[in-house]
Formats: C-alpha cells, structure tokens, sequence
C-alpha cells in the first residue's frame, strides 16, 4: 500500500455542507471523517458523508452514457450519446417550439457548483417556459415571501443562534435533517449551547421529534394549520402592544395594514383550527416579545402546505414586529462571499420582484422565480395542443418519487418523444429516458457552494479540489450542460465547449467591467469553466481583492490555499444596505398576501379528517437517492407508518404488522410503529421511497424498497402564491393489511 494522502472536501450531501477529511491510499478511499480545522463545520458529520465512500464505489452507479435501443440501455461512447441527441432533440424544436422541451432541475442540483453555474445556459439555449424544479416540492413560499419583503427571493434571513436566547421553530427537524435554508452544521451543539446560556428552544411540530425531544417546549399543531397560529400571535402582538420595530423602524412599511389584516385571527379565534390553546398563542408572543434576544424559524413543515406563503411570510412579520429582524441573536442575513445577489447592483433598493410573468399552459399556473409548479408537468405532457411538452431533459432528479402522483407523471413519461436525463443511477425517472448522461463521483468534482453561503450560521468562504482525478473520458457536468446547450442551439454536438465557454466568460465580463473586461479576463486566464466563474464573482463580491484594488481582498488562489476555509465573522445587521424593494423598506404588508388571508378565514370553522398524513426525514436518508448506498441502507426499516397509541387502538393496527393507507389518489402498503409521539389524528411516514418500480436498476435499494407516501398525495392541491405543492396534511384511512 502507498502511503494515504489526506485530502478535505465540502460534504455535497445536505444544506449542513460540512467539511470532511477524506483519507486515499492505491486510488481508494479508506476513511471519512470530519475535519475538525474546517472553519465551519469544526469536525461535525453525520452518517451521511461517510457513505460518499459508498457512493463512489456504488457499482450501479453509471460510469458511461446510456442510450436506449430497441426498449433497452446499452453503453455508449459521449460522442455516440450526444449523437443520438442531435439526431432527435433539434427536429422536436423545429417541429413544435421551444416550449414543447421542458427542464427538471432536482436537488442536488443546488449542491453541485457545476450544475448550478452552468444549468442556467441550457435553460437559456431551450427558451421553454417549461421549466420545473425541486423548488416548488420545497421551498418556494420562502423564496416568494423574502422576495416581496426584501426584494430578491434570495434574502432569506437564519436564526443567529449562537447568540441567540429564543429560537422558535416550525415545521423543522434539523436532528433529522441538519437544516435547511439554513445551513447550520452541528445544530446539537449549536442549540445545546443556546439552552446551557439559559436560552430556550421552542418546537411547534405535529409530531415530537428529536428536535423537540431536545427543546424545552413542544407544541403538537393540526398539519398545515401554522397559518392559524401565526396569525394568533401577529394578533396577541398589536392586542397586548407588544409591537416593537426597534432601529428598523424607519425601514418598515406596511404595519398598520398587517394590523388590520390580522383582525379577525385573535388567538380564541384560532385556537380549535390549529390545535394550540389561545392562552398557550398569547404566552408563546409574549415570549418571544420578553426574550432579550430571539428569532422565529420555519422550514418544509411551513412551505409544504395549502397556506406555505401566508405561513412563511408571518414567521418574519413575527421577526419584525418584535424586532428580530438584523439584529445579532435575531433572524439575520449572511454576507455571501460570491454570487449573492443581494450584494450585487445599487444597495438599498431595487425592482424588486415580480411573479406570474407566464402562466403554465393548462392550469394557468403563474410562473414563480422563472419556473412553473413540479406538479404542473404531468399535465403538460398529457394535453395535446400548442405547446405540449413532446421532450423532456431531468437534471439530476427523479419527480417519479419525489413528486405527488408518480405514477400518473411515469405513464406521462411514457409518452414522450424523447426524454435525455443527467443522472447517475438509471433510476425511477431515469429509466425512462432514451439517453441518460452520468456525473462524476462527487469525489471527482471541485466544489464551492453557490446558495448555502447565502443562509450560513457565519460568514465564511471554502473551496474543495477533486480528490480523485476525473476517469479517463468522462465529462465534468459543465461541460455536458454546454454540449446539450451547444446542440438546442444548432451549434451541433461537435461544438467546443471550451471555447464556447471562453465566449460566454468574455460577455460576463463585459457586463461586469465594461471597458475594463480585458483585465478581468486576462487576470482569469489560466482558470477555465466554473472556476473562472468563481473567481471572478469572488474578486468582485463584497470581500474581494476587486482585481487588485484592495489587495487584502479574496480571490480563488486564497481561498483554494485555505487549510478548513476561510472565516469571514459572525453576521453583521445588513438593513437596509441588503434590500432591494423599489421603495427602499422592508414590505410588511404586500397586498397579494393581504388578499391571500381571504382563504384562512373562509377555512377558520373546518373540523380535521379523522386522519391525516404528513412526512418525516432519516438522518440516514436523503430524499430518493441514497438508499443503495450498504452504510445507509443497514440497520432497522426506516420507511415505518408512525401512529398514536389510540389511533393503533381505534384503527386495529398492530405494532410491527402492515397497514394498508389509502385515499382516493392511491393505496400504500407500510409497517406500523405506535408512536406516543405523534399528535392523534396525524400519521408520519417518510418520503422518497418505492424503489420496486420496474427498470430501475438499484440493487441495494430494491432489497427494501418502502411505500411511495406520494402515491397518496394530489398533484392540483398547490399554494396559489408560490405553486408549491401540499405535501402534507392530505387525508387518508389506515385498516391492517
Ligand atoms: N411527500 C414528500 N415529497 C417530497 C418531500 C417531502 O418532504 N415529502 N420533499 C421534497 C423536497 S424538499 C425535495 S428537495 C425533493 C427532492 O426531489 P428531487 O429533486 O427529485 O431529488 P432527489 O429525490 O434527491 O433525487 C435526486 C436525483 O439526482 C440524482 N443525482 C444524485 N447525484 C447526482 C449528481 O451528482 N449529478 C446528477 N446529474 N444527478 C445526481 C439521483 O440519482 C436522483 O435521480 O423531494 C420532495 N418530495
Ligand atoms: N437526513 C436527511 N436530511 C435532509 C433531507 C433528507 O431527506 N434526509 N432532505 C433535505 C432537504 S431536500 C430538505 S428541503 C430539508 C428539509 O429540512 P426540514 O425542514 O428540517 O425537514 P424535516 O426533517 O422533514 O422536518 C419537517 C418537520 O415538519 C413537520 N411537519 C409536517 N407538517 C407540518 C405542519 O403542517 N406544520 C408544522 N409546524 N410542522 C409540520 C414534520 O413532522 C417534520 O418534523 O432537509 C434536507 N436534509
Ligand atoms: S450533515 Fe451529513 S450529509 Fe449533511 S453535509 Fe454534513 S456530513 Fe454531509
Ligand atoms: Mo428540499
């Protein structure tokens, strides 16, 4: 055996983006571990990034390009797979238009700094209004509520909680998921150390996680019902004048119309519709108003929801009426050293944002952050007319579980024309496609976090190099995103994307520079393809060297050569220098959302189902894709039916035995846990699971395949703000199997 080497690289797994120290002896890894110099991760890992071992030794995972001939995968070269995309793709525009092409992007897309940089060109080259991503299965209330409030669906504020003396969190469970529009490594620590300075830790969650377990109050709530809470508290606030703006003050408008909004939601109003009582939603804002310093968080429970804009908008009208908002222990925004965009253009105002610029063909859904609603896409494949999606390219996702309704969207992909997916597994969705395109193993690609940065507990800048060398012939996801852009266009499949990538540099740096582009590209030119791109946006962020005038600053080669990263400070109060609403403040009060409230009153009397479903994340999970990796996959079955004791009780259900859950939209078969704790009346189940669909090839996975929780839900139900799914709360009956 040769000596090891040790080798660090930013965990690409989760929104934590902990830093790992990975050991190489003869071209193998042979440990994991976190890197405990890492500046901000400190050593923290989960089960997670061990198993990147795992994934880069999976034997499924694809190596070469795939291309379907007679119903069957075969191997082929690039040259073969990008061939066999000319010959089909073009024609299919040329015959129908660009939108007839539509785009999935999924998760890891945001975790991998070649797609993220580069999936925005291929979407650029197809012109398709027909473009849908993981964002509107997640997060898209938060993006559309921070949009219209502070100008860039970007700026979105993180609980400071490492000076923090009160954090109250909805709808999140990051023991489970280490955080999310958070990205908070070690939140054990992190909220252990918050409650060993005297702080609190509330939970408001239908069912008692490990989050809650650690909390120091936990409060059940009827799924999708946070709305009705929020509003409570918004009220006891204006009630008791508890409403303190604090030195943002001057920044805020819209206060009196959010008074007179939240009217008729007095906390005895809300009590029953959201399962909390009235005394305990008058003492949870007092809290929060006495605490010297706090912040309110919610995260997937929130956004998932028939209401995830309403809801996710009052958790920061809740920060900002009790003075939260940019202040240290508060809900504050992290300073990104590159590509944040509320660093970039006139600081203090902007043009805001604006939604429903297009409208999806057959629902008329509006267009949110230039996309249209995952569970639109089903329907656009299936509804002839101008405009149907004939092709489909999937970016590192698999809608087919992840989205509601997998198996009406699967018999839709069955009638494409022609489908390419990038992916690394012929999978759920995947095995669909004519062409699937591979990735390198993350241990072969350089990385640098474009998003997370933007919602880190602190400041900070890391770069990781490949740890093993690109395999021979294999392409870096930039460069097959190029190639696809380079045929949509009629550049043809020959193309250079090299070169096309230099001319693409060279109009950045022009809109960048102007007249003084020549410098910035010379001063790049030994870098090529994202790290280019890297480079500059460090130069030119807010703590760049600026090409030199302010030689101190950060450029690549400082950051490349930093052992764990380099640390840029705790946050610091950015209002009003961050926001970019035209009117230069902060918009308490935006009127599609006033209007929007018209919908929780009409719901305020609505009694609950006898049984509802609602989600739940494995620390040894992670969506649709990791349960083939052995380290992961071992240990108890984690796709289980969590239900009450008297539920169990009422419903026959047994310990151990299956269950059948069903409703209209589908029937699931799960293992039964009775689990005190859960709220009655509500049964949790994990999602990304029903790996026993047939041509996925998932060896481990389909050992112990688990039910599709998205078999059950409905693919119309959406918040009509943002188009994102309800992906909880949806009805459902349990009998024994
Ligand atoms: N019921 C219910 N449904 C949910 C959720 C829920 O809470 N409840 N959560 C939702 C959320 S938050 C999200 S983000 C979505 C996630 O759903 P998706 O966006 O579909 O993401 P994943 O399920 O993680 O699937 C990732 C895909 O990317 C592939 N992949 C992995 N690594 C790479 C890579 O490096 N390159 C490429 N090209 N491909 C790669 C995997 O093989 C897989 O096909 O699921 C949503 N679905
Ligand atoms: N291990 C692991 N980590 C992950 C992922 C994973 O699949 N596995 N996925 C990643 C992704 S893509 C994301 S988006 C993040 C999500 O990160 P989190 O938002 O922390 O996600 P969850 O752990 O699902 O926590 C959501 C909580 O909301 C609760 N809940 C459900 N409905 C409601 C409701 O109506 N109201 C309230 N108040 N609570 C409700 C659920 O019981 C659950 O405890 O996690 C990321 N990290
Ligand atoms: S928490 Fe786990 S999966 Fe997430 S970044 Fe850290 S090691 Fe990776
Ligand atoms: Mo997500």
């Amino acid at each position: 055996m040769t000596e090891a080497t040790v080798h660090h690289r930013i965990c690409p797994l989760c929104e934590a983006c902990c830093g790992l120290e990975i050991k190489v002896a003869d071209n193998k890894v042979i440990a994991i571990r976190g890197h405990d110099e890492d500046v901000f991760s400190a050593g923290y890992i989960c089960p997670k990034g061990v198993a990147l071992k795992d994934l880069h030794e999976d034997p499924d995972r694809l190596r070469t390009p795939l291309v379907k001939r007679d119903g069957q995968f075969v191997e082929a070269t690039w040259d073969e797979a990008f061939a066999e995309i000319e010959r089909r793709l073009p024609p299919l525009i040329a015959a129908h238009g660009r939108d007839a092409v539509a785009m999935t992007l999924g998760n890891p897309a945001a975790h991998k700094f070649g797609l993220l940089l580069y999936g925005p060109q291929l979407m650029k080259a197809l012109g398709t209004k027909n473009i849908f991503s993981a964002s509107t299965l997640d997060q898209m209330p938060k993006h559309v509520s921070c949009g219209f409030m502070f100008g860039n669906m970007l700026s979105i504020p993180v609980p400071d909680i490492v000076r923090s003396d009160y954090l109250l969190m909805l709808g999140a469970n990051p023991m489970a998921s280490n955080g999310s529009l958070w990205t908070v490594p070690d939140f054990r620590g992190k909220a252990k150390a918050l409650r060993a300075r005297g702080g609190k830790l509330v939970v408001i969650d239908p069912r008692r996680t490990e989050t809650a377990a650690l909390a120091d109050e936990h409060h059940f709530i009827r799924p999708g019902a946070d709305v009705f809470l929020l509003l409570g508290m918004v009220h006891t606030l204006f009630d008791e004048g508890l409403v303190r703006l604090g030195r943002l003050g001057p920044f805020v408008a819209g206060v009196d119309a959010v008074q007179s909004a939240v009217q008729a939601f007095s906390p005895e109003t809300v009590a029953k519709r959201c399962g909390i009582a009235a005394a305990d939603i008058r003492r949870l804002a007092r809290d929060l108003a006495g605490a010297q310093r706090a912040a309110v968080y919610g995260r997937i429970g929130t956004c998932t929801q028939e209401y995830g804009t309403l809801a996710s908008w009052l958790v920061d009208v809740l920060n900002v009426l009790t003075g939260r908002l940019d202040e240290p222990g508060g809900a504050m925004f992290p300073k990104a050293a590159a590509f944040a965009a509320n660093t970039a253009g006139t600081p203090g105002s902007g043009r805001g944002v604006a939604t429903g610029r297009h409208k999806s063909r057959v629902s008329g859904a509006p267009e949110v952050f230039g996309e249209l609603p995952m569970t639109c896409l089903a329907e656009e494949i299936e509804t002839p007319g101008a405009g149907q999606v004939r092709a489909l390219i999937t970016v590192a996702s698999n809608p087919v579980l992840s989205s509601p309704n997998g198996p009406r969207l699967a018999a839709a992909l069955d009638q494409l024309d022609f489908m390419v997916s990038m992916d690394i597994y012929v999978n759920e969705t995947s095995r669909h496609a004519n062409v699937i395109l591979p990735a390198p193993s993350p241990l072969e690609d350089v990385h640098y976090d474009i998003a997370f940065p933007q919602m880190s507990w602190r400041n900070h800048a890391r770069f990781s190099d490949a740890v093993f060398a690109l395999p021979e012939g294999q392409l870096p996801e930039w460069v097959t995103l190029l190639k696809l852009a380079a045929i949509v266009r009629g550049q043809g499949a020959q193309a250079d994307a090299v070169q096309i990538d230099d001319e693409h540099f060279a109009r950045e740096a022009g809109k960048h520079f102007g007249e003084h582009a020549a410098r910035a590209i010379e001063a790049t030119s030994h870098l090529k393809g994202p790290r280019r791109m890297l480079d500059m946006a460090l130069r030119i962020g807010p703590h760049g060297d600026q090409f030199g005038r302010k030689p101190e600053g950060l450029n690549l080669a400082k950051v490349q050569a930093a052992q764990g990263g380099i640390d840029l400070g705790e946050l610091t109060p950015r209002v009003p220098e961050m926001l970019r609403t035209p009117s230069g403040k902060i918009e308490l009060a935006p009127a599609t959302f006033l209007a929007d409230l018209s919908r929780p009153a009409r719901d305020l009397a609505n009694a609950a189902p006898p049984m509802v479903i609602i989600g739940r994340r494995d620390v040894r999970s992670n969506n649709s894709w990791m349960h083939n990796l052995p380290l992961l996959a071992k240990g108890p079955e984690r796709c289980t039916a969590l239900v009450h004791p008297d539920d169990a009780k009422r419903l026959g259900l047994r310990d151990g035995a299956m269950a059948h859950i069903s409703n209209a939209n589908g029937r699931i078969e799960a293992r039964v846990q009775v689990s005190a704790d859960m709220m009655p009346g509500v049964v949790s189940l994990p999602h990304g699971w029903g790996h026993n669909l047939p041509g996925a090839r998932l060896s481990v996975a389909a050992e112990r395949p688990g039910a599709n929780l998205n078999d059950l839900l409905d693919e119309d139900r959406r918040d009509p703000l943002s188009g994102n799914a309800v992906l909880g709360g949806v009805a459902v009956e349990l009998l024994p199997a």
